[in-house]
């Protein structure tokens, strides 16, 4: 067994768990990633694209922005189309100044992971069998398999940044855990493909044929959307039928200028809702999709992940720089507050937005759902003030405060 010792032991090298290394790093506070597949294989996600100001903020604070302000393009503004009809939410000028940062996950983690390479910083990739012990211990510690030698991480913290299927969450105790999760009745299919996108900034569309959302990654890099049912499977779609398919719940004059190509990458993701509470338990911590999940609709996955990672790696630098050990509990209740927040916001985005069919959001008739929605999607979508909410929550609130 090789015995190592780290401050902070963080499971996990998504965007979440990379983050958090390389802010403690330039702290000062030393850290190592145990991570279960490859860099490679990380890369090979396809996720987010949409980045809040706050995680622009973080990643320039984090030393790995330059390639991001050189690709990456600010959004000033979101479309929303409502059976055709197009209405712009001027994200800027609503929120007096505030836009979003269009600029792949992918891009994202992969400046981290360069980053953290060139500092030397230690990750085990392709390990395998971690697990978390004694984190109601002052003496937590993990252990793990790696190029066929067993090791035992000591440490004084867990950062649990192994997403929805990871081992951190798990490892608090079933009693200690309250799970919320609500699982929608459809799925997302997107596909990635080598095209000039269809517009200047996203387009979120909700047509009697369902969701669909144009999105982007470059100017040369388009990434679509359309709501499928949870039955359906990707052997299902061509790529024909599926532009196809994407042009009917598009704007006519979008869909008509549209420029299609071979998909590179085409998968569908199941959407759900999902929050555990607390988000730490003795020296464990869970960040990003450990502890929460959002369906994709708000765009605020990887953003709320990213405050996550801000509300710990402020009060792990306090610790460890002004002995502020008062802190130390005060993380899951500050990142639950704005968490909750994100959720409501991506849940109500998906039903303003989403062919729900027979499925109740909440307890109504069908008929009187239909009235409520689209009620509120004449007031948040068609009036300034209705706009502004829309604009706020989509530019992201404000971060927890850690003093
Ligand atoms: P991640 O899941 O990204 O990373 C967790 C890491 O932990 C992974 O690398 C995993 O291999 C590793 N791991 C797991 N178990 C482990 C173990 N036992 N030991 C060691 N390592 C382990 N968000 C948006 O905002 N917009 C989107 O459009 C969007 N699309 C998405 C599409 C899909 C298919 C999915 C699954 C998610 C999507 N998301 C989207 C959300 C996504 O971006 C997440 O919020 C983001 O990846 C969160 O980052 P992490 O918390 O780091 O988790
Ligand atoms: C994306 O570009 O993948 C994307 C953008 C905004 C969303 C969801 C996905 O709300």
């Amino acid at each position: 067994m090789n015995t190592i010792r780290t401050p902070v032991a963080i499971i996990g090298a998504g965007p979440a768990g990379l983050l958090l290394g390389q802010l403690l790093a330039k702290q000062g506070v030393e850290n190592i990633i145990v991570e279960r597949v490859s860099g490679d294989y990380v890369l090979g996600r396809i996720r987010a694209g949409i980045l809040e100001q706050g995680l622009v903020k973080l990643l320039q604070e984090a030393g790995v922005s330059d390639r991001m302000f050189a690709e990456g393009e600010y959004h000033r503004g979101v479309e929303i189309a409502i059976d055709g009809k197009r209405v712009h939410i001027d994200l800027e000028n609503l929120t007096g100044g505030d836009q979003v940062m269009c600029y792949g996950q992918t891009e994202v983690t992969r400046d981290l992971m360069e980053a953290r390479a060139a500092a030397g910083l230690t990750s085990y990739y392709e390990s395998s069998d971690t697990q978390i012990h004694d984190i109601e211990s002052d003496a937590p510690y993990v252990t793990f398999s790696h190029d066929g030698e067993q090791y035992r991480l000591d440490c004084d913290f867990v950062a649990g940044c192994d997403g929805f299927h990871g081992v951190s969450r798990k490892t608090i105790p079933e009693a200690k855990r309250t799970e919320f999760e609500r699982v929608y009745p459809f799925g997302w299919l997107g596909v990635l493909s080598d095209t000039p996108p269809c517009n200047d900034e996203l387009i979120y569309a909700k047509s009697e044929r369902g969701f669909a959302l144009a999105s982007m990654r470059s100017k040369t890099r388009s990434r679509y959307y359309i709501q499928v049912p949870l039955t359906d499977s990707v052997e299902n779609w061509s790529d024909d039928a599926f532009w196809e398919e994407l042009k009917k719940r598009l704007p006519a004059d979008v869909a008509e200028t549209m420029i299609t190509g071979p998909s590179i990458e085409k998968s569908i993701a199941p959407l759900r809702s999902f929050v555990c509470e607390p988000m730490q338990y003795g020296k464990l911590y869970l960040l990003g999709d450990a502890a929460h999940i959002v369906p994709p609709t708000g765009a605020k996955g990887l953003n709320l992940a990213a405050s996550d990672v801000e509300t710990l790696y402020k009060i792990l630098t306090k610790f460890y720089k002004e002995g502020r050990a008062d802190l130390l509990r005060e993380y899951s209740e500050k990142a639950l507050k704005r968490v909750w927040a994100g959720e409501r916001f991506s849940w109500w985005m998906s039903n303003m937005l989403h062919d729900y069919g027979d499925e109740q959001i909440t307890a109504m008739s069908a008929e009187m759902q239909d009235r409520f929605m689209a009620s509120e999607r004449d007031y948040y979508f068609g009036t300034e003030e209705g706009k502004t909410v829309v604009a706020k929550q989509y530019v992201g609130l404000p971060y927890p405060t850690v003093e």
